[in-house]
């Protein structure tokens, strides 16, 4: 059988071990390599020939312009038929020469690569080395005995597809390659480091014990150690490690000719009575899935790239990460300990394309794959276990039930005593030491907050250890395009139950990718590939650049270690450090415009604790008045500066005094146009066809959202799309069936509704004027059976319920008073906060890889849209609207696959919203729960001129 097919992990690969930081001497050998693609797998050695062109190691050939990336989500991109690949197996052949100089001590040295997507096999000075599987995890190779002075060829043969592949599913791009660092390592003289620190919460005390080469000296200068291996020091006070506080200590093994670097954390984890702790304290994960994603690189990340996401992590208040699915890039943990966070590493298995078997020959389950399976886990195991960041070892991501994973636990166990172990998708959690799901609803978790959920295993026993167990919510809020919505409900019932150990969002980033030369991110589907996963990659808090998304500004809201409540209280949520490193500042606005502002002064907050203090005395004036009080950092950190804002909370102290509009000024008769106050309406649409001197074409109801990934739901399930497409509310249209001159105004009545359908909306505009402005009150009225009837399926909600307005496109800069900066939804407006925002048209828009509905700011009490010489109007609503303008139709939007697609027009188009259907988070989750109801609606909106002196008062 051939060894890329065959289930040995690998042929003359050493044992595994630590990542060390060593005094050895050391050759990287990334850069640029020799490399030739083949489509199937080619006989011989590989030697440079014609054909042969230019590779980056560490790289995807993939994404340098050879054959192209593939996505799938659960599918196999090969027929299944384990262990065995298809004859189309590429196959890349990667040389270069490298130059040893004449002392360097070749006796015993190693080949290590710490990531080979799939499959390889290695030449040195074509000596036949070894060969290795397991795409994310280390592999080492003794080569010294083919190595020389001077110059040396290293080959490698990387395939595509092994038998490896079928635990490798993991719904994500498939990226073949030497895609993380080659290194040529001296001789260790250490081998391996094992070091134990633990931190006793009672004495205050702590642990060290180093297993390592006997002999070695152990030295912790900070604390006076000096030790040899396998031998207890019991030292009288430490100062712990948590992803609050991250303390490290930095810890040299030494023997004669080479000294380890080690940064040691003291931390104990430990299950009290069905709680997760660490250090004697229940942890509470605010976490979030992270695969290894650049837009450029794949998974070959970039050192920065990894800081980025950490610093970002901690910037936005998260405290934990699951390396979904598999184990990241060694310095990544190195970065997870520096910085704090509480790391969930899970192994490199994913066999979850056996739901096309109906899991008939899941590796999982079949005792022939052990070995490879159990590779794996100890490849991640030993590389990573000396990070205090990883406190749980997963043994996988959904491969159903297998008793593989008996094997995988109970050596994890026995290896490694001081870390709980993890996995999901069993339901009898016979391995695990959490109970977990994914993506459940609401009252799920409710019920297993409260210990009420229902039987998941007919095994008695089972089921009652499954009872006992602490819960962490492995995926959840699917942050698929616009969304996810209802981070915040699933907070608060997280947050109710000790036995919720917090949760995970799904997912830390959109796997687009941009391909040499391309400006739109691809996904699956954009090579007209038939098999392929369309955009379920594209579902992350950060877009593919990096850049944060509305959703992670949101997230970071929910997820605030100190909270402002009630006015005024101060409670501090996080588990080791009490608010002191924190400072408290106040200001109060008038109409959006700062008008007094000061410091808090806050006594010292412990842990779970909480003050209540004076709220800032201020002066009220007519105006609406708003009070924010923020938490911001008061000293720098390693990953923010002072001024750096963790929490913040908004009180509206006193509401805008209503102001009438004044008496009504007469409607003026113009033949085919009508005329009122800064109003000119056509006499047979009615529409509004001039505004203060703009030409506009509107406003018309609109109910119509470009559809989001959430709104169309998985497959149809859960959704909202499809229900909204069949009572045709993809396609109104609007009937006038009388434009009333009154004494005081003018009323247009229309009837809005869909081809081929009997439902509809009647819809009456109400026009009034005055010296201060044009006033007109939306009335909507669903007619006919909207609740379903044999012909019109049923129907619960509408999109949104707003009027659209076309305008010149010349007024594009928008100032607004109201919730900002960033979009927000009903479900998702925990971020949003009250305050003056000016943006251009362009600026509004969310740059979602696959364009859909966005850009919404909500809690709008006013908005001015002028041109570059202040010219335009202003436009105020009551109750408050939402104010969304784009360059293209909510149409084009729907339409658009790309962000290239998105062509601005000749006109802004301007929707003011009395209100949207939720976003939930339904691309991979229960449907949302903030519907927007079919029922009577009615709201006013006042124009005035731009810059009008008149008051800004809005109507509360
Ligand atoms: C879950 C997977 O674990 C994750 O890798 C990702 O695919 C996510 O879904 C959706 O993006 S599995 C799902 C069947 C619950």
């Amino acid at each position: 059988m051939r060894y890329f097919e065959d289930l040995t992990p690998s042929t003359g690969a050493r044992e595994p071990r630590a990542w060390l930081r060593s005094s050895r001497p050391r050759i990287s050998l990334n850069g640029r390599w020799d490399f030739k693609l083949w489509d199937s797998v080619p006989s011989g050695e590989p030697v440079v020939g014609e054909g042969w062109g230019p590779i980056e190691v560490p790289g995807h050939w993939v994404l340098q312009g050879y054959d192209r990336p593939r996505y799938t989500n659960t599918a196999f991109p090969f027929p299944i038929d384990p262990p065995y690949t298809p004859s189309v197996n590429p196959t890349g052949d990667h040389v270069r020469w490298f130059d040893l100089p004449a002392d360097w001590p070749i006796d015993g040295a190693i080949l290590r690569f710490e990531g080979v997507d799939s499959a390889f096999k290695v030449w040195v000075n074509g000596g036949e080395v070894g060969t290795a599987k397991g795409s994310r995890l280390p592999s080492e190779f003794e080569v010294g005995s083919l190595l020389r002075p001077g110059r040396n060829l290293l080959a490698v043969r990387v395939h595509q597809w092994s038998s490896g592949s079928y635990l490798e599913d993991q719904d994500m791009w498939w990226l073949p390659g030497i895609f993380r660092d080659v290194t040529l390592l001296a001789r260790p003289l250490i081998d391996d480091v094992f070091v134990h620190a633990s931190y006793d919460h009672v004495t205050g005390g702590g642990t060290l014990t180093v297993e390592t080469e006997p002999g070695a000296v152990v030295r912790v200068p900070e604390l006076g150690v000096v030790t040899e291996p396998g031998v207890p020091v019991e030292l009288a006070a430490v100062e712990p490690w948590s992803a609050e506080v991250p303390r490290l200590y930095d810890a040299t093994v030494e023997v004669p000719g080479e000294t380890v670097e080690l940064r040691i954390g003291f931390r104990t984890v430990a299950m009290v009575h069905g709680v997760f702790t660490a250090n004697g304290r229940p942890l509470f994960f605010r976490g979030v899935n992270r695969h290894e994603h650049d837009e450029r690189r794949g998974r070959a990340l970039s050192v920065d790239a990894m800081r980025r996401d950490l610093v970002l992590m901690k910037q936005h208040n998260l405290n934990a990460v699951r390396t979904a699915h598999y184990p990241p890039h060694p310095a990544f943990l190195d970065l997870c300990d520096e910085l704090g966070l509480w790391v969930i590493d899970e192994c490199d298995i994913e066999t979850h394309g056996f739901i096309y078997t109906d899991w008939r020959g899941n590796p999982a389950d079949d005792p022939d794959w052990a070995p490879m399976m159990l590779d794996r886990m100890r490849r991640m195991v030993e590389r990573d276990k000396n990070h205090p960041s990883v406190v749980i070892w997963s043994l996988a991501n959904e491969s159903d039930r297998g008793g593989n994973f008996g094997e995988l636990a109970a050596w994890t166990r026995s290896r490694d005593p001081g870390r709980a172990v993890f996995y999901e998708r069993d339901r009898t959690y016979e391995f695990s030491d959490f109970y977990s799901l994914m993506y459940p609803p609401l009252e799920d978790l409710e019920a297993i907050g409260t210990r009420t959920e229902d039987v998941t295993t007919e095994d008695s026993a089972l089921e009652a250890r499954r009872r006992a167990l602490p819960f962490i919510l492995a995926e959840y809020a699917h942050a698929m395009g616009n969304g996810p919505g209802g981070l915040a409900d699933y907070q608060r019932v997280l947050e109710r139950y000790p036995r919720l150990q917090g949760g995970f969002v799904w997912e830390w980033i959109d796997h687009g990718l941009l391909l040499p030369g391309a400006t739109d991110h691809v996904y699956g589907g954009d090579f007209g590939e038939r098999l392929h996963g369309t955009n379920f990659c594209i579902d992350g808090l950060l877009f593919p650049d990096r850049t944060p998304s509305p959703g992670l500004t949101e997230y970071k809201k929910v997820l605030e270690p100190v909270r402002i409540t009630g006015l005024l209280t101060i409670e501090n949520h996080r588990t080791f450090t009490s608010t002191d490193d924190l400072e408290f500042l106040w200001s109060v606005t008038a109409d959006g415009v700062e008008v007094d502002s000061g410091r808090l002064e806050v006594p010292e907050i412990a842990p779970g604790a909480s003050a209540c203090l004076e709220p800032p005395t201020t002066i009220s004036s007519e105006v609406e008045r708003v009070l924010t009080v923020r938490a911001v950092l008061a000293k720098d950190t390693a990953w923010a500066n002072a001024g750096h804002e963790v929490a913040w909370s908004q009180f509206v102290l006193e509401q805008a005094v209503a102001v009438s509009t004044g008496s009504g000024l007469p409607v003026v008769d113009r033949g085919e146009v009508l005329r009122l106050g800064g109003g000119e309406f056509d006499r047979t649409t009615g529409r509004l066809t001039r505004l203060y001197g703009q030409e506009v074409d509107g406003p018309q109801l609109d109910l119509w959202r470009a559809p989001t990934d959430n709104d169309n739901g998985q497959g149809g399930r859960n959704g909202v799309t499809q229900e909204w497409r069949a009572a045709g509310l993809d396609r109104l249209l609007h009937r006038v069936d009388g434009v009333d001159v009154l004494d005081d105004g003018l009323v247009v009545r229309t009837r809005v509704a869909p081809e081929g359908l009997g439902v509809g909306v009647r819809t009456t505009y109400r026009w009034t004027a005055s010296d201060d402005g044009l006033r007109l009150t939306v009335d909507v009225q669903p007619e006919g059976e909207w609740a379903g009837t044999a012909v019109t399926p049923r129907c619960g909600s509408w999109p949104r319920v707003g009027v659209r307005l076309e305008l010149p496109k010349a007024l594009e800069n928008v100032q607004w008073y109201g919730g900002g900066p960033g979009e927000a939804y009903a479900d998702s407006r925990d971020a949003s906060r009250i305050g003056r925002y000016e943006r251009t048209v362009d600026d509004l828009q969310t740059p979602y890889v696959v364009p859909q509905e966005n850009g919404a700011r909500m809690d709008v009490r006013w908005a001015s849209l002028t041109d570059a010489a202040g010219n335009g109007f202003r436009v105020t609503g009551s109750p408050h609207f939402q104010l969304t303008a784009r360059r293209w139709t909510t149409e084009d939007l729907e339409q658009a696959r790309h962000r290239s697609d998105l062509t601005p027009r000749a006109h802004i188009y301007l929707t003011l919203d009395l209100a949207q259907n939720g976003l939930g988070s339904a691309s991979c989750g229960p449907p949302t729960r903030i519907g927007l109801e079919v029922a009577p609606y009615t709201f006013t909106l006042t124009f005035r001129p731009a810059g009008s002196k008149s008051v800004d008062n809005y109507f509360p």
